[in-house]
């Protein structure tokens, strides 16, 4: 599959795209069961929310479950990810991030490429979001509210600040969050948008558009499912111990299309 021009433009100017409904409802479904296996799944890859409750991030779910594997190298996403980038590309990240109903904590604005290049070192932003809405997202639930454009604007904060990293497992958005001063200036010139779909909407978005996310009030779940895909010349030069395999991949070969579908078929009897 590949974007129209018109969309290649979008993504360009805008700095994110939404394709609309490109997983079908049966496929959202077992990405959703997919999920709920594997955020059982104990170990350091298991984000959980500050109060110890609910799961508020779940890593590398790719390795781990057949869908997850089949859906990273869809062609539906593959394509257009490799005409963005202009390359082959691998996972340099996959997590799912969930708010539990009532409770899901929000995101502080941030550029993820920040992130990145502070904690590994990588060296071009050479990467593109696929953004996977397992659940309905509305204005209710907590949507993605991106800063349209801002990625044309470059990094607005190198490093982190002096105080204790919010998390030990991977570096918590708050750990680099924009100031309001500067969220004034950027809402003045580019204004806001929110991310809304139904359930098996994506959202393509690139690694240096400020962005952000409010708490999950609303009575039903918000799960958000995001893979990166950097380009394979792009690779992370870090100066110390690489951060653990979970959070950033290793494994830097081309990611190859598979015609493996989702769901497999179902046997019909004569
Ligand atoms: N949690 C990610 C990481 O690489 C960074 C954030 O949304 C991406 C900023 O540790
Ligand atoms: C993120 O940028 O990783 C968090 C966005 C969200 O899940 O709302
Ligand atoms: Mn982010």
């Amino acid at each position: 599959m590949q974007l129209s021009q018109e969309q290649v433009q979008q993504f360009r100017t805008q700095g994110y795209l939404i394709l609309d409904q490109l997983f079908t409802p049966e496929e959202t479904e077992a990405l959703q069961d997919a999920f709920q296996r594997d955020a059982l799944v104990p170990g350091e890859q298991r984000v959980v929310e500050r109060d110890g409750g609910e799961v508020r991030a779940v890593y590398a779910s790719h390795v781990r479950q057949p869908e997850f594997a089949a859906l990273i190298r869809s062609p539906r996403v593959l394509g257009p990810v490799r005409q963005l980038l202009g390359s082959e590309a691998y996972i340099y990240q996959f997590k799912i991030n969930s708010k539990a109903a009532f409770s899901g904590a929000g995101w502080s604005w941030h550029q993820d490429f920040a992130a990145w290049q502070m904690a590994d070192n990588l060296q071009e932003p050479r990467l593109v979001n696929v953004g996977v809405f397992l659940d309905e997202v509305n204005e209710f639930n907590g949507p993605v509210i991106f800063c349209p454009g801002s990625h044309r604007d470059g990094l607005l904060k190198k490093g982190r600040g002096d105080s204790p990293a919010a998390s030990e497992q991977h570096v918590d958005p708050e750990d680099i969050a924009l100031t309001q001063a500067d969220m004034t200036g950027l809402v003045d010139r580019h204004g806001l948008i929110s991310a809304k779909g139904t359930a098996g909407t994506v959202v393509l978005f690139d690694p240096e558009i400020v962005h952000g996310s409010a708490p999950n009030m609303a009575p039903f779940r918000r799960r958000l499912l995001i893979v990166t895909y950097n380009a394979v010349d792009n690779t992370p030069q870090p100066l110390g111990e690489p951060r653990p395999e979970y959070v950033v991949g290793r494994d830097t070969a081309p990611l190859e299309m598979t015609s493996q579908v989702i769901i497999p078929a179902v046997e019909v009897m004569a």
